[in-house]
């Protein structure tokens, strides 16, 4: 059943359909079924424009590809394509969060077994934005002090990079935020960078519970008006949403 559910969500969430299914409500009001059939492609074919000019999207694209793995600042991209940086615990689903959006399978590497490297892959999306994949913090199986590094390593980043246009703060829509999250989540606030936040593995959850476990998780961090929204790289569904965001900031 849940999965039906998501089936549906998915494809509501499509750009174009939602408006789609507003003109298929309208007309199911106003005419008889016979006009209704006549003007289905119409609608879907308006619907998609109109979904346009009201600030929906849809994100084409061509050819993202693996740029570099730096291991340091010298290494970072020297042009100054926006950056859009994924942050979150390892595991959360990062990678995967890439992958999805840019609709492949494998471009950037996913793991059940987080590795130990400190590494920043930067992926060029068609030489218009990099997705950049941070190494994940909080990571049980380092050492106390290796953990301090790879904040560090994280944080100088942050620091030294004037390309950032925004960052995507991934938590795991059924957990609490760690402590890592949060002093993660603070130190975000204090480079003044823009940031949303984005609950992944939402199809661990029923449909029905989503809003209110975003609403829970809001309430943990404090940040009422914060943008924070669900994702399922599993399901491939609130890609859409996320795109809308991430288009105001590349
Ligand atoms: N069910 C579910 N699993 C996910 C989702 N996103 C990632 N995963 C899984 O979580 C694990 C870690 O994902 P990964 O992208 O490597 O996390 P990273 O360490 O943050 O880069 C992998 O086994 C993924 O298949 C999701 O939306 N739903
Ligand atoms: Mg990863």
């Amino acid at each position: 059943m849940r999965l039906l559910y998501h089936k549906i969500l998915k494809i509501a969430n499509k750009p174009g359909l939602r408006c789609s299914f507003l003109f298929v409500a309208i007309g199911v009001v106003c005419y008889d079924s016979w006009v209704l059939a006549y003007w289905l492609p119409f609608v879907a074919f308006y619907g998609r424009i109109i979904n346009i000019f009201l600030g929906g999207v849809i994100m084409i694209i061509k050819n993202p590809v693996f740029e570099i793995s730096a291991v340091g600042p010298k290494q970072y991209p020297k042009n100054n394509l926006p950056q859009v940086v994924l942050v979150g615990k390892s595991n959360v689903g990062k990678s995967s969060f890439i992958n999805t959006m840019l609709g492949r399978k494998s471009l950037a590497r996913t793991s059940n077994t987080p590795g130990k490297t400190r590494q920043i892959n930067f992926y060029n999306v068609d030489s218009s934005f990099y997705f950049v994949d941070l190494p994940g913090y909080g990571f049980s199986r380092l050492s106390k002090q290796e953990q301090i590094n790879m904040g560090k390593f994280i944080e100088d980043y942050l620091q030294k990079n004037n390309s950032i246009s925004l960052i995507v703060f991934l938590l795991d829509i059924r957990h609490n935020p760690t402590s890592d999250d949060i002093m993660m989540l603070d130190y975000i606030k204090r480079t003044n960078l823009p940031y949303i936040l984005v609950a992944n593995k939402a199809d661990k959850i029923a449909v029905t519970k989503v809003d209110s476990e975003i609403a829970r998780l809001k309430e943990i961090l404090g940040i009422s008006f914060t943008t924070l929204v669900p994702f399922s790289s599993e399901r491939k569904i609130y890609t859409d949403i996320v795109w809308n965001f991430i288009e105001d900031y590349i």
